[in-house]
């Protein structure tokens, strides 16, 4: 599997490791925005210097509870740390959002992928995503962040996100968005209870069989407080048991917090040949 962006070609033979960078104002300490801009920049050099491929930026965010970002102020966020990434990071970079007029912009200013946890339902969205013809993650999600962990309701969860994730990718390739440049996403945390997120992430390789890469995305979510009653600074090792359970099962992009760490466990099962 090889992703393609512009004249760039990313081989998914071996996984690939996207580090989070929020650049939400709650995400870094209060210096004002440039601070925040040079911040979200050096924090993104140090994830690429520990073997992130790919950096995925978001302005909007999606947690539990979490309100919606107007507009202009999710550009202004986003836009220039895209820009200063450009100038002096070689990496992938990847735009976290779900607003078309974010995505077209986003791509403009040199963003590879677009990453929606609203597989591009949002209006204008996927005629976004067919024009900036980069490749586009797409991910499952039940309800709407707001509220989506009140009561996930399922009759067969792996089913009916495998079933979403299909749809999904059939309705974005006939809109013209090529299907080499597709990636799925079982969206771990968005209105899934803890029995749902472990067994969605141990189905990860049935997801292998629609011939799409897989996006894992279990860093330090609540699936490991929950579990091992742990607070978010304190999952670590929850998070890497996750990542090596998805990597063993094909997922070929695991998007995490803790990129030098991700990127041992990767190393090790490399050397086990778990990739060939
Ligand atoms: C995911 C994500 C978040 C995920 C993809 C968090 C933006 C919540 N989670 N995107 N975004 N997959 N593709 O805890 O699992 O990082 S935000």
């Amino acid at each position: 599997m090889i992703l393609t962006s512009g004249s760039k070609t990313l081989d998914l033979t071996t996984p690939h490791i996207m580090g989070i960078l929020n650049v939400t104002p709650d995400s870094f300490s209060d210096g004002g925005h440039f601070a925040n801009i040079d911040n979200a920049v050096k924090h993104a050099h140090k994830m690429v210097e520990q073997g992130a491929s790919i950096i995925d930026i978001g302005g909007e965010s999606t947690r539990p509870g979490a309100c919606d970002v107007l507009l202009d102020e999710e550009l202004n966020r986003v836009l220039p740390v895209i820009e200063r990434l450009k100038q002096e990071l070689g990496c992938w970079v990847s735009i976290d959002t779900s607003k078309a007029k974010v995505m077209t912009a986003a791509v403009k200013a040199g963003a590879d992928i677009i990453n929606d946890v609203r597989a591009l339902q949002e209006e204008g969205a996927l005629q976004a995503a067919v024009d900036a013809n980069v490749p586009v993650c797409l991910m499952h999600m039940q309800g709407q962040p707001r509220s989506m962990q009140t009561a996930p309701d399922y009759k067969n969860v792996i089913g009916e996100v495998r079933a979403f994730l299909e749809q999904r990718a059939e309705q974005c390739i006939k809109a013209g968005i090529k299907p080499t440049n597709i990636i799925l996403d079982l969206g771990f945390g968005f209105g899934k209870s803890l029995q749902h997120n472990f067994d969605l992430l141990n189905a990860t390789k049935e997801f292998m069989t629609l011939g799409y890469p897989v996006l894992t995305g279990v860093s330090r979510k609540s699936m490991f407080g929950q579990l091992l009653n742990r607070d978010i600074n304190d999952r670590l090792a929850g998070s890497l048991a996750g990542a090596m359970i998805a990597m063993q099962q094909g997922s070929k992009i695991i998007r995490v917090h803790d990129v030098a760490e991700t990127v041992d466990v990767m190393k090790v099962l490399q050397q086990v040949n778990t990739f060939k």
